[in-house]
Formats: C-alpha cells, structure tokens, sequence
C-alpha cells in the first residue's frame, strides 16, 4: 500500500475531504488521493472555513484504513510532520508545528490538517485525512482578519513553486511517517515531533472544545499524542483537543 495513490484530480469541489469519504463509499482503497484545484466549502476543524481559493494551493486528502485509538491521535500529528519536512526540503524553509495540526512558518499559519473518522456502529472503519497548504497564495485572497495570522509559501521565496512537485514530496514523507509509526510505533517519532514542534517549551492557552481555558507551560506529548501541560504547583493537565495561543 502506498498512500498517494491513484490519484483522483478535480477542477473545483465542495472539499476534497467529503469527495474521499464518497469514493471510500464506493469502495476506493486505502492510499487513494483527492486533490483539487479549488474548494468552494473548504473546511477546518469543528466546521470552520478553510479559504480556499482556485489555483494557487494545495488542497487534498487521502483515505487511510482504521487503527486503535492510539493511532487515529498522532494521524494530525504525523501529517503535519510530514508537511514540515515537506516544505523544509522544497523551500529551505524552517517550517515548525503547532500541536496539534497547525505547520507555522515564524509565527503564521501556512498548512491546517484535517483528520475526520468514518465510523459504522460505533467502529471506526478508515480515516479522512485532509491537508490544505498554502503554496503561493497572496494575501489579497484571505480576509483582513486573517492577514496577521496566515502566510504561503510564496511570501518567503522568490519563485513560484510547483504544487505538483510539493505533492509527490509531500505523499513521499506521509509514507515514510506512516510506515515508521506501523512498524516501530510512536516512541522515535515523538522525538522527532519534539524537535519540529514550535509549542513544546512555551507557556500557551488550551482553549477546550468544552470547558474553560486552560494555561501551562506545554511539557511534552503522551503516547496518545495529547499535550500535557505543567501547571502551578506540580499540577499537570492533559489536553487531548483544544485549539492552542501560544504566549510569548
Ligand atoms: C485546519 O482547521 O487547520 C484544517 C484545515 C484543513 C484544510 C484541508 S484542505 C483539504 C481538505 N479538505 C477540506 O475541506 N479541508 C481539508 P482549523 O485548525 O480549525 O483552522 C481553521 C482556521 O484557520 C479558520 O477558522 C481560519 O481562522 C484559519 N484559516 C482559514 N483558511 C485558512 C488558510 N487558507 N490558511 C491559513 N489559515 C486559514
């Protein structure tokens, strides 16, 4: 099995994520790709929008099978490896991760990952994996709010870059990320995580899905790839979802 392929191209889709889990449906098999060239209801976690304008990005999914809960955890992490390295090795770029999906170049958000589980009575069956990247969009694509917060490649070197070529590298270091974490687990690839990751070592606010914020200094990652973090007096928490400020 190779993730990656076939490969499925489309014009414009709602999102490549729900255009995977259709063909999953009809019985596509694990590795099989979605990319497009445009999504006009692009989307982020908790049904947020992933901007997605035509002909600049990179925006695309790939159908993985199912693995215990461990496993389906550390896919937003894996990926977001695999995206750094990715545009380390295209661009020279020191591309860093923010837990648990966010890939940062300095302090801006320039890739999102989407892992969504496609679950029957209660099993879950594969997972969605969707990565959106920002190759060489300009800033006049996004709205204002987002301008501080967001960036593409594009605004870090001097020529275009080639979307086609950043996929293939792209799928290239998911297969290496992936085959490592089915055959010699997570142990080696938490510390490879720990030497990209831009919010271990830094005092951030975990804004729970339910619940209150909480801060603390992140301390590292569990083997289910939750973050833990050192409060006051010896106290710690365990943060499994949450979206992530880091503070200075
Ligand atoms: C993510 O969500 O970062 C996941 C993004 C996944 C997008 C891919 S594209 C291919 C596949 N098909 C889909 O439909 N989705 C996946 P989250 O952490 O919730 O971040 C969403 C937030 O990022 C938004 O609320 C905005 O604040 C911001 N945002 C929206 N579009 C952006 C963009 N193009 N670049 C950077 N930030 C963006």
């Amino acid at each position: 099995m190779v993730l990656g392929q076939p490969i499925h191209r489309f014009e414009e889709v709602t999102s490549t994520n729900a255009v995977a889990l259709d063909l999953y449906h009809e019985g596509a098999s694990e590795g099989t790709l979605v990319v497009a060239d445009a999504q006009t209801r692009g989307r982020g976690r908790l049904g947020r929008e992933w901007i997605s304008p035509s002909g600049v990005n990179l925006y695309c999914s790939y159908i993985l099978r199912a693995g215990n809960r461990e496993w389906i955890s550390w896919i937003p992490l894996i990926a977001s490896m695999a995206i750094a390295s990715a545009i380390q090795t295209k661009t020279k770029l020191n591309a860093r991760i923010k837990w648990p999906n966010d890939v940062l170049i300095g302090r801006q958000k320039v890739a999102g990952v989407l892992a969504e589980t496609v679950s029957n009575n209660g099993e879950i069956q594969s997972v969605i994996l969707g990565i959106g990247v920002n190759v060489n969009m300009s800033k006049a694509s996004l709205p204002s709010s987002l301008y501080c917060t967001t960036t593409s490649l594009s605004e870090h070197v001097a020529e275009s870059i080639d979307r086609n070529q950043f996929l293939t590298r792209l799928s290239g270091e998911l297969n290496v990320q992936y085959q490592k974490f089915w055959n010699d687990g997570m142990s080696d690839i938490i510390h490879e995580y720990l030497s990209i990751s831009d919010t271990i070592g830094r005092r951030v606010i975990a804004y729970l899905p339910v619940g209150g914020p909480v801060d603390g200094w992140a301390d590292g990652i569990e083997l289910d790839g939750s973050l833990r973090l050192r409060r006051g007096q010896g106290d710690m928490a365990i943060i499994r979802s949450a979206d992530i400020v880091h503070l200075r």
